[in-house]
């Protein structure tokens, strides 16, 4: 396992590399070029830029999150080639830096969505928070306003305004693309962008649907277990993977998180561990990392890890925000660095373990 941070690169995160590399264990930043828009390939000299930035600090720049896929490709449009060729040209710059895994998402229209940004919690902390009762009384052109307007002036991970403009043009695209028709969009895609991935020593790494359910009715396909295995069975290829991301599938409370990690630990070279608590009404809370703060298995998960020799990239996902930070929503440091401790702990403590009992056996052998 290596443990790795996000960042939003330098002048775009509130959080600098010195105070990341001061967190216990982190190996390397999960980046990307947020500014560039989708669609378009990153350049090398870009690319260099932010893996020399990183580097000064000990830190390595092997996994990108995300290299967004263009609404054209999603919809399946006869524009999709053209940035189909794109993506493969940024998969072939990022590989020139020794990049090793590229996590991306399916989902139509926006990237993660919550009704709350800044939810204030009994201790004084605020956290993330999806009101499912409140989303129904919303248009989606009042939540992406909300969202906007409270995120304190940093940019939001997957949420391009210039795309967002034209939501009711983006929904009105979508009418009529069924889950089948998505997933038919996204196979293309693969069988496409697979090789070259291949080539590039490169595994792509689908994140889940955030939360995993469809709203406004957009189609969702990477929900479930069924979800997953039909995507990664659609296309075989050792680059064809999953970014198991805890807290996304945690939104549906029926999905057995420890069954997923079992079931798909060799395409898994990508996780993102984080809890949430879940409401009777369908609502969730981002918790602390700690089991039971809320209501994920996260040593579960970290012990299935650990027991499948599990050799990819972790990083604490979303956290509070705690002592005051001011912060991107969900990106501060604190209470993702003691996320970071809390799962290095849980992996150590399996280390421990499993020396123990070789000492007993060398013990007994004695
Ligand atoms: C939000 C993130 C997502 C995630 C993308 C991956 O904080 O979990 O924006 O990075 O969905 O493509
Ligand atoms: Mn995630």
């Amino acid at each position: 396992m290596q443990m790795t941070f996000r960042w939003y690169g330098e002048g775009n995160d509130s959080i600098s590399l010195n105070k990341i590399r001061q967190i216990p264990g982190i190996k390397g930043v999960v980046w990307a070029l947020h500014d560039i828009p989708v669609g378009e390939i990153w350049p090398v000299q870009r690319i260099e830029e932010v893996v020399n930035q990183a580097k000064k600090y000990g830190l390595n720049t092997d996994v990108v999150e995300s290299v967004n896929i263009h609404e054209d490709i999603k919809l399946g449009l006869n524009t999709r080639n053209k940035y189909i060729n794109a993506y493969k040209e940024t998969l072939k710059n990022l590989s020139k830096f020794g990049v090793k895994v590229v996590c991306y998402n399916f989902m139509p229209v926006f990237d993660w969505l919550r009704t709350d940004l800044f939810k204030e919690m009994e201790d004084g902390s605020t956290a993330l928070f999806f009101d499912a009762k409140k989303v129904l009384s919303l248009t989606p052109e009042q939540v992406v306003r909300d969202m906007e307007e409270n995120s304190k002036d940093f940019t939001l991970p997957g949420w391009e305004p210039e795309r967002l403009k034209d939501l009711q043009d983006l929904f009105d695209q979508y009418k009529s693309v069924t889950e089948a028709q998505l997933l038919e969009n996204l196979t293309y895609f693969l069988k496409e962008v697979c090789p070259t991935a291949e080539q590039c020593g490169i595994k792509l790494a689908i994140h889940p649907d955030d939360p995993p359910f469809s709203i406004f009715g957009l189609p969702r396909i990477v929900k479930n277990k069924k979800d997953i295995q039909s995507i990664l069975s659609a296309v075989d290829s050792p680059s064809n993977g999953l970014t198991f991301c805890s807290g996304s599938l945690g939104g549906n409370p029926n999905n057995d998180l420890i069954d997923i990690v079992q079931s798909f630990i060799n395409q898994i070279p990508f996780a993102h561990i984080r809890n949430v608590k879940h409401f009777e009404d369908g609502s969730f809370i981002e918790a602390s990392h700690r089991n039971e703060d809320g209501s994920l298995p996260i040593t579960g998960i970290v012990n299935t890890l650990f027991a499948r020799n599990f050799k990819g990239y972790i990083r604490p996902d979303h956290g509070r925000h705690i002592w005051d930070e001011v912060c991107r929503p969900g990106y501060g440091l604190y209470d993702r660095a003691l996320g970071a401790m809390y799962l290095q702990g849980a992996w150590d403590a399996n280390v421990s373990l499993r020396n123990r009992s070789l000492e007993k056996i060398n013990f007994q052998n004695i």
